[in-house]
């Protein structure tokens, strides 16, 4: 352990591969007796495989348990799924969903003190202690951001500031006047933030020095871009409502994969199509058991998120497995002319290109006469914009590049400065008008 980092919870983080695969099993016997007698949908679904809470004796039969997914939620909204007396709920958190019901889950005390456990554990990977103010900006509401940040920050005695999203120069006027030390939002969101800190002028005059990111895939090139503006170091952290939102996994100051608060969610990664598990190192669905959870237990819940995992220890000394960066999920994930495209493919590109270019981009996926055709909107600086020549050049340019990096030709379509949508919360990067 590094001397100057103060760590919370030692004793999990550190744990022995034998004692965690010990600890994790007693919690997953509990939870499959919890599930059985007090959820009729696993009841049933445990019935339908022909399994007996008695036939799980530890991890290792894990592979016998039923799945879960978003449908199963949506079909069982919103409560259909809770594990406890409906007294013993303190708290929903949820998704919004663009599309069709949200997602809501329960929590019991116990649950949100758990959730601000894993937190705490997150920031303190981050180096912060009760000395540093942090300023909120993920949205306070259904979605977990805010609420978690905030959670993790009394966990640790921090300053946190509840800001939400939006409004930037006020944003900038309290994270100058308040002192913040941290800011905790959106990658989408903080690139927003540090652009408009800069041209504001204010970047020395801030005290920064961590940025707590996450909530939607975003690329090593955004982190430094991030990181470059305002002279900070930015973490990955990762999280989902359906567990306990920000707080199952973050990259420690090594930056080489996120660590997964594995006492509280059992991680699996498997093929999305078989479902049988693959190797340390290869990508493939996360998918999580909850360990702990009262409210709303889940059993091998599929996330739809891609990544790898490996159970090598970290060189910060922790033993929790490490899941790489996210390339996008499954249904992020647009086939173009059998071309598999993620949004993080075309940030990659742009910000390796940088100066005239920005990072604001939209992917628009559009069918005509039966062919896919994918359309990538930029913003330029308004120099080149207002320079045809330099137009034409730089559109050429980043089409190349995104060939190259895609397997696929691309319409660029260059745009001026404050055309695409600003996010404040998740980025929308694609707009698919097929009819699928
Ligand atoms: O996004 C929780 C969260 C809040 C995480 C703040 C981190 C920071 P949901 O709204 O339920 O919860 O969305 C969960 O967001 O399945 C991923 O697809 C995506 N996601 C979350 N964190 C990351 C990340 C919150 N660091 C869904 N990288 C997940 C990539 C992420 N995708």
């Amino acid at each position: 352990m590094k001397a100057d980092e103060i760590y919370l919870d030692q004793k999990h983080e550190c744990m022995s591969a034998d004692e965690m695969e010990a600890l994790q099993s007693e919690r997953l016997v509990d939870t499959v007796k919890r599930v059985y007698e007090n959820v009729p949908f696993y009841t049933e679904k445990m019935k339908e495989l022909g399994v007996e809470p008695g036939d799980i004796k530890g991890i290792e039969d894990i592979g016998k348990l039923p799945f879960t997914t978003k449908e199963d939620l949506r079909n069982n909204y919103p409560f259909g799924l809770r594990a406890v007396p409906a007294e013993d709920i303190v708290r929903v958190q949820g998704t919004s969903g663009t599309t069709g019901k949200l997602t809501i889950i329960p929590y019991t005390q116990n649950d949100v003190d758990a959730w601000a456990e894993c937190m705490g554990r997150c920031l303190t990977m981050a180096g912060l202690t009760r000395k540093d103010i942090i300023h909120v900006c993920y949205g306070y509401g259904l979605f977990t951001g805010g609420l978690g940040a905030d959670y993790g920050g009394q966990r640790i005695g921090a300053m946190c500031v509840p800001m939400s999203a939006g409004n930037t120069q006020r944003q900038i006027m309290c994270m100058e006047d308040f002192g913040a030390t941290a800011i905790a939002c959106t990658p989408s969101y903080a690139l927003n933030l540090a652009e408009a800190i800069q041209a504001a002028g204010k970047v020395d005059a801030m005290k920064l020095k961590v940025g707590i990111h996450g909530a939607e895939p975003w690329t090593e090139e955004m982190r430094s871009k991030i990181e470059n503006i305002l002279g900070i170091e930015c973490f990955d952290i990762y999280g989902l409502c359906e567990m306990t939102g920000p707080g199952v996994a973050m990259d420690c100051r090594e930056h080489n994969g996120l660590h997964i608060n594995h006492d509280y969610f059992y991680p699996e990664i498997l093929d999305p199509v078989t479902h049988e598990p693959v190797g340390d190192g290869e990508i493939g669905e996360l998918v999580f058991t909850t360990l702990m959870k009262e409210g709303m237990p889940l059993l091998r819940y599929r996330t739809k998120d891609l990544t790898s995992i490996t159970h090598a220890t970290c060189e910060c000394g922790r033993t929790m497995p490490r899941i790489s960066k996210f390339k996008g999920r499954t249904d992020d994930m647009k086939v173009i002319r059998g071309i598999n495209v993620f949004p993080t493919q075309v940030e990659t590109v742009l910000l390796s290109i940088g100066g005239d270019v920005s990072n604001h981009y939209l992917m628009i996926v559009d069918r005509t006469d039966n062919r896919d055709n994918l359309t990538v909107q930029v913003e330029v600086s308004a120099e080149a914009y207002a320079s045809a020549e330099r137009t034409r050049a730089i559109k050429k340019q980043i089409a190349a590049k995104l060939k190259q990096a895609l397997g696929l030709s691309v319409d660029v379509d260059i745009v001026a400065p404050e055309t695409i949508q600003r996010s404040e919360g998740k980025a929308k990067r694609v707009i698919d008008n097929r009819k699928l």
